[in-house]
């Protein structure tokens, strides 16, 4: 009976207890329910006015443009700074959502071969008639100072284009290609549209110029034969294997010329430059059949296009068998314009990184109070820092170059700037942009916050235009066609920046850092000069990345400099207790704050809070097989990829090592 009844009372205190539990489950379940409907877990990263927020930017244009420049075009980005975040940011994410469309049959089964774009898209390129985003490099209404400005206004624009950025880069370097030809009265009509502010007049341009045998080995690879008409055009045959922005107005490409018996130059030497519209005033395509549109990873708001030339109508436009000497014009343009893409993205993605860590709470405190965390950020923030100080230089020297008040130095120097920005911020802007997708965590890997998509899209950034071994390679032709002066020249320039610097204390280790590896690099051309060019071909990439270390490192101390980010002493010993009275110069507690200050974008003086996470890092202890830079992290193990990260350059080793084989 006991046993029963002692059955019995467990039976019944289960049932109770099953009841229970269950209404606890309920419960839960309701308050989950409940949370379901809430909208968010986490705070969405978000960014303001992109000029307003760009301290170093707004800086440099204070420092550099003359004053009523300045005020001009301060208004006007201002204004534009807002037009982007209110109207074009959203064009830009409806791109994404809607990639082109291609059609190539109609219901009927007529071949229409229709690129379908969204309306964004297409509102992109009135956005960018309006803005002048072309037209003001050309119509040079600030003398010198127009094209640095068209730069800042792409470079704002670059992250909010939805990949319109593009279209306008080949549309620029076109425009450019048509301008160094003395804009002969055939393409007047041509280059009034490609520099147009009005939406309905203006015109984008492609650059045809890859084929089935290859991208980068232009020479070889190009098949597609030009045949004279009797009206003195050409027709074209051939088949164009990458074609970005197939939906634009015109093109330019590269085509072999044939003889009255068919027969063509091989070789770079066969190459000329043709001019054609892609289609004529009705609509109908210029004898082009497209094959396909391209299955790309990123980049994919942009139509590019295989396609078929059947007899196309063109107009030769270089002399024959200089092709690619006229084409290098655009492609000089179209490498700035990567340069200005990779800045942007790094800048991007670091702006969101901040604001997320302003607003995303972890183990008890916000992001931003993680010193790890920080330094972090603090890190990137330096990398963007020297491309985007490069980049400045690169279209300031471009500028002098267009309005005749270049020296022969400046073009030199110009000349081999251009390269060398292209190949090591390309691959800057990748690294960075996976770094900065972790700092979201696993927000940073999903599709619906966008954040994968800046990564797709600047993956590309080291590969068009030039991989980065054959712009390594363009580097050495440059020192090759020059008979070394573009190098005579870089090195001369340099040494006189930091003459300029040495005077200054916080930058003395910095200078000293970069004299090494100025002497480094002389040693090493000197040893190389005896050798074959198969030894400067083995070096061409770590080579390239030094002048980019050496050259970044010298504007960073310029700025500091010069204070083209103000000054406000940021380290305070008095607030460090256990310090107090002591040297407090490796204080972790007080190099804290400018680490995070630089991260954050606060720094007033962003040289010295670059330079406060430089000794930071010395502070710390040093792991054994460490990279041996003295100056940015000392602390971390030689091949982990952050050497680049140093605001000085490291040195130049003529043989590829595992510390310079990647800018990260
Ligand atoms: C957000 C950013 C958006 C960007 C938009 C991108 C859209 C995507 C469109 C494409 O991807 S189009 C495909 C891009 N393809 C390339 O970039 C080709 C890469 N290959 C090269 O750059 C080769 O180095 C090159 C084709 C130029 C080599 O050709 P050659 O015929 O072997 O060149 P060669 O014989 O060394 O030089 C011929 C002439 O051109 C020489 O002049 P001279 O005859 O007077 O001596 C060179 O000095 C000159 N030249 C070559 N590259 C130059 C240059 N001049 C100035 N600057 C350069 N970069």
């Amino acid at each position: 009976m006991l046993n029963v009844k002692g059955i019995k009372r467990i039976v019944g205190q289960e049932q109770q207890a099953s009841m229970k539990e269950k209404r606890v489950l309920e419960d839960w379940e309701m308050h989950l329910a409940r949370r379901e409907t809430e909208a968010l877990f986490q705070e969405q990263p978000e960014t303001g006015n992109q000029y307003l927020e760009d301290t170093l930017l707004r800086s440099y244009l204070k420092t550099h443009l003359p004053p009523k420049v300045l005020e001009e075009v301060h208004r006007d980005l201002e204004r534009f700074g807002n037009r982007l975040v209110t109207k074009i940011q959203p064009l830009s994410w409806e791109c994404e959502l809607n990639p082109p469309v291609f059609r190539q049959y109609d219901a009927w089964g007529q071949r229409v071969d229709d690129i379908h774009t969204c309306t964004a898209w297409r509102r992109m390129k009135e956005i960018s008639a309006e803005e002048g985003l072309i037209a003001e490099a050309y119509e040079k209404r600030y003398s010198n100072w127009s094209r640095l400005y068209q730069a800042v206004k792409l470079y704002l624009f670059s992250s909010s284009s939805g990949g319109f950025s593009c279209p306008l880069a080949m549309t620029d370097g076109a425009a450019k290609v048509i301008e160094s030809l003395g804009i002969p009265g055939s393409l007047k009509n041509a280059f009034d549209r490609l520099t147009s502010r009005d939406p309905k007049k203006f015109w984008t341009s492609g650059q045809w110029m890859t084929e089935r045998r290859g991208g980068s080995d232009v020479a070889n690879g190009t098949e597609t034969m030009a045949r004279k008409q009797p009206d003195g055009t050409y027709r074209l045959y051939g088949f164009k294997w990458f074609t970005s922005a197939a939906d634009s107005d015109m093109a330019l490409t590269l085509a072999r010329i044939a003889d009255a018996e068919g027969q063509c130059t091989q070789g770079s030497r066969g190459l000329s430059l043709f001019f054609l519209r892609v289609r004529d005033e009705e609509g109908k395509l210029n004898s082009i059949q497209v094959q396909r549109l391209k299955d790309k990873l990123g980049t994919r708001q942009m139509a590019t296009a295989e396609l078929w030339l059947q007899g196309a109508r063109a107009e030769l436009i270089s002399a024959e068998g200089r092709g690619v000497a006229a084409i290098s014009n655009m492609l000089n343009i179209t490498r700035i314009h990567n340069v200005i893409g990779a800045v942007a993205s790094m800048r991007r993605m670091i702006s969101l990184s901040r604001d997320y860590a302003r607003k995303r709470v972890a183990f008890g405190k916000l992001l931003k109070d993680h010193p790890l965390h920080m330094q972090t950020i603090a890190r990137m923030e330096v990398q963007v820092r020297g491309a985007f100080l490069l980049l400045m230089e690169i279209v300031r020297l471009l500028g002098l170059a267009e309005t005749n008040l270049a020296s022969q130095q400046e073009q030199l120097l110009l000349r081999l700037l251009i390269p060398v920005a292209k190949l090591y911020t390309g691959k800057q802007a990748s690294a960075v942009a996976v770094e900065a997708m972790e700092s979201f965590g696993g927000q940073g890997y999903m599709e619906d916050t966008g954040l994968p998509v800046i990564l797709r899209d600047t993956l590309v950034l080291s590969i068009w235009e030039g991989t980065t071994n054959i712009l390594s390679l363009d580097v050495l032709r440059s020192l090759a066609k020059s008979q070394g002066q573009v190098m005579a020249v870089f090195l001369s320039t340099v040494q006189k920046k930091l003459e300029l610097a040495s005077g200054t204390e916080e930058l003395s280790a910095a200078v000293q850092r970069t004299r090494e590896a100025i002497g480094n690099l002389q040693q090493f051309m000197a040893a190389v000069g005896s050798e074959q060019a198969l030894t400067m071909e083995m070096a061409a990439r770590d080579f390239s990345y030094s002048l980019a270390r050496i050259y970044t490192g010298r504007q960073r101390q310029e700025s500091q400099n010069h204070g083209w980010a103000g000054w406000e002493g940021t380290l305070n010993p008095t607030q460090c207790h256990p310090c107090h009275g002591r040297d407090t110069s490796h204080c972790p507690r007080l190099l804290q704050a400018p680490v995070s200050n630089l991260a954050l974008g606060t720094a007033r003086d962003p040289g010295t809070a670059t330079a406060a996470l430089g000794t930071l890092c010395q502070a710390l202890p040093t792991l054994p097989g460490n990279n041996s830079c003295p100056i940015s992290h000392p602390a971390l193990p030689s091949g982990t990829g952050s050497h680049s990260l140093c605001p000085v350059p490291p040195a130049l080793v003529p043989s590829p090592s595992p510390a310079l084989l990647e800018p990260l």
